[in-house]
C-alpha cells in the first residue's frame, strides 16, 4: 500500500463551536438577552421560532463534552465567550463573576485534558442593550468591545494562548444589517457598511490589549471567505465576479492588512448609492492603520465557492450561489456547493496576495441530517468524504507553500444553526435534542484517526 499523505508535524487538529449555538442556559448565572434571544422571539425570523435557550445544554454538560473531545483526539478546541454572560447589560462597571468563572473552569478542564483552548471573543451574541444603543453601526461600540476583550483576556490570558477577536465580520454586518437574515435583522446598506467598519476597527484596537494581557499569545481574526469565479469568460461575468470578491472577501481582507478599502468597490458602492459621493462617512483618520494591526494568524472559515453571472448578482439574496445550481449530490443541506479545490486555490491566493504569516482554517464542515441507524451508529458517509476532500486540499495547498498550520472541523456537535434552527446538522457528533444524548458519528471516528497521527486516512477507513 502506498504511503498515505501526512500533515506536517505540529499541525493543529481541532473542533469548533460558538456560545449561543451550544450553551443554552440562557437565563442562568446572571446572563441577560443578546440580540439573538430577541431575534429568535420575533415571529418570522427563525425556522419554527426555535432558539438557543437550551441548545446542547453545554453550559451544564461541558465536562461530558470535553470527554468526547478526548475521544476525538483533538489537540484544540475553539469556543466563543458569550458577551452577555460577562457584561449582561453591556454597561456595568464590574463584570459578572459567575460568567467569568464558568469560562475559567472550562479552560482549566481543557488544559487538564491536554486540549489547547482557542477563544473567540465575538461570535454574534451582542448584549441587547448595546444594540439598543445603536449596535455595530454606532462607533461607540468599538470601546465597548475593547473593554469586553480586556476583561476576558485579563482573566483567561494566563492560560489561553490563542485568541480570535471576531468571527466572520461579513456575516455580522451584511446578514445582520444589510439583508436582515440575522440579528438584529436590519436592512440598510449604510448601517451594514458602518457595522463592518466598526467590527474591523474594534479588532484593530483589541489586539494590543489582548497581547498586553496575554503575553506570548497568538492573536488573529476569522474571516469567512468565498472564492468567486466568473460563469463565463465574458467581460460582464468577470466584472460580476470581481464585484462579488470585493463585496465578500477584499472589503475585509484589505483593511486587515493595513490597505484602504478597495477603490473599485468604493466606486461601485457610490454608483449604487450605498455610500455618498464624498466618501465613506464612517472612516476617520488613523482607522486604516489601526485596522491593519499586525496579527499572528488569519483564521478563515471556508464552506463553498460562488460562480457569478452578471444578470444574477443580488447580494441581498445571501450569496454564495452557483450557476447553474448544483445537483443534490454536489451540495450540502445548506444548498452550498461542495468545492474542495476552491479551498486549495483560496489558501494559495491568500499567501500570494496578502502578507499572511500563518493561516488557520477555523471552520470547515457540512450540514447533512443523517441520524442514527437502528443499531445506533451514525453512518454519515458524505460528511466523512467532505472532510477528507477538504483536508486533502489543505495538504495540496501546504505543498504549494501556503502557510497553513491548523484546521478546525465545524462543528464539534450538532447545534443551533441561527435563522435555520436545529434542522441543519453540522456536527461530528449527533445530538438528540430530546434527551441531549451525544453520539460520535462515523465522521468523528474517522477524524479521530487523522487527529491522532496526522495521516490522511482514506475516508472509508472506520
Ligand atoms: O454555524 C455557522 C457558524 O456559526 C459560523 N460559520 C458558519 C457556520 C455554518 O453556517
Amino acid at each position: 500500500m502506498p504511503d498515505l499523505p501526512r500533515f506536517p508535524d505540529g499541525f493543529c487538529f481541532g473542533v469548533a463551536t460558538s456560545s449561543y449555538q451550544i450553551e443554552g442556559a440562557h437565563d442562568v448565572d446572571g446572563r441577560l438577552p443578546s440580540i439573538w434571544d430577541t431575534f429568535c422571539r420575533t415571529p418570522g425570523k427563525v425556522v419554527n421560532m426555535e432558539n438557543g435557550d437550551v441548545a446542547c445544554d453545554h453550559y451544564h454538560r461541558w465536562r461530558e463534552d470535553i470527554e468526547l473531545m478526548k475521544k476525538m483526539n483533538v489537540g484544540a478546541y475553539r469556543f466563543s465567550v458569550a458577551w452577555p454572560r460577562i457584561l449582561p447589560t453591556g454597561f456595568e462597571s464590574e463584570p459578572n463573576a459567575a460568567g467569568l468563572d464558568w469560562y475559567d473552569r472550562l479552560v482549566d478542564a481543557l488544559l487538564e485534558a491536554g486540549i489547547t483552548p482557542w477563544a473567540t471573543l465575538y461570535h454574534w451574541d451582542l448584549p441587547q442593550p448595546l444594540q439598543d444603543m445603536g449596535g455595530w453601526p454606532d462607533r461607540r461600540i468599538v470601546d465597548h468591545f475593547v473593554r469586553f476583550a480586556d476583561i476576558v483576556s485579563r482573566r483567561l490570558g494566563d492560560r489561553v494562548g490563542h485568541w480570535i477577536t471576531h468571527n466572520e465580520p461579513w456575516v455580522v454586518s451584511m446578514l445582520g444589517y444589510m439583508n436582515g437574515e440575522h440579528a438584529p435583522g436590519h436592512k440598510d446598506w449604510g448601517e451594514a457598511l458602518a457595522a463592518a467598519h466598526h467590527v474591523m476597527l474594534s479588532h484593530g484596537r483589541a489586539v494590543p490589549v489582548i497581547r498586553a494581557n496575554s503575553p506570548g499569545s497568538q492573536v488573529g481574526i476569522t474571516l469567512n471567505l468565498c472564492p468567486a469565479y466568473a460563469a463565463s469568460p465574458s467581460e460582464a461575468d468577470a466584472d460580476a465576479s470581481r464585484h462579488f470578491d470585493g463585496f465578500f472577501n477584499r472589503w475585509f481582507l484589505d483593511p486587515c492588512y493595513g490597505r484602504p478599502y478597495p477603490a473599485d468597490m468604493v466606486k461601485d458602492y457610490q454608483a449604487l448609492g450605498r455610500v455618498p459621493a464624498e466618501g465613506l462617512p464612517f472612516l476617520e483618520a488613523g482607522d486604516i492603520e489601526e485596522m491593519g494591526v499586525e496579527t499572528d494568524f488569519l483564521g478563515i472559515n471556508f464552506y463553498s465557492r460562488a460562480i457569478l453571472r452578471s444578470d444574477k448578482v443580488d447580494e441581498a439574496d445571501n450569496a454564495p450561489r452557483t450557476i447553474p445550481d448544483p445537483t443534490d449530490d454536489q451540495k450540502t443541506d445548506m444548498g452550498w456547493e461542495i468545492a474542495p479545490d476552491s479551498l486549495r486555490r483560496l489558501l494559495v491566493r491568500l499567501d500570494r496576495d496578502y502578507p499572511v504569516k500563518q493561516i488557520i482554517i477555523t471552520e470547515n464542515g457540512a450540514a447533512w441530517a443523517t441520524g442514527p441507524d437502528d443499531d445506533g451508529r451514525v453512518r454519515d458517509v458524505r460528511r466523512r468524504d467532505y472532510f477528507h476532500s477538504h483536508l486533502s486540499s489543505c495538504l495540496d495547498a501546504i505543498e504549494e507553500g501556503a502557510p497553513l498550520t491548523g484546521y478546525f472541523g465545524w462543528s464539534f456537535m450538532d447545534n443551533f444553526e441561527w435563522a435555520l434552527g436545529y434542522g441543519k446538522r453540522f456536527g461530528l457528533i449527533y445530538v438528540d435534542y430530546e434527551t441531549q444524548q451525544r453520539t460520535l458519528k462515523d465522521s468523528a471516528l474517522w477524524y479521530a484517526r487523522v487527529a491522532s497521527d496526522g495521516v490522511l486516512h482514506p475516508s472509508e477507513s472506520v
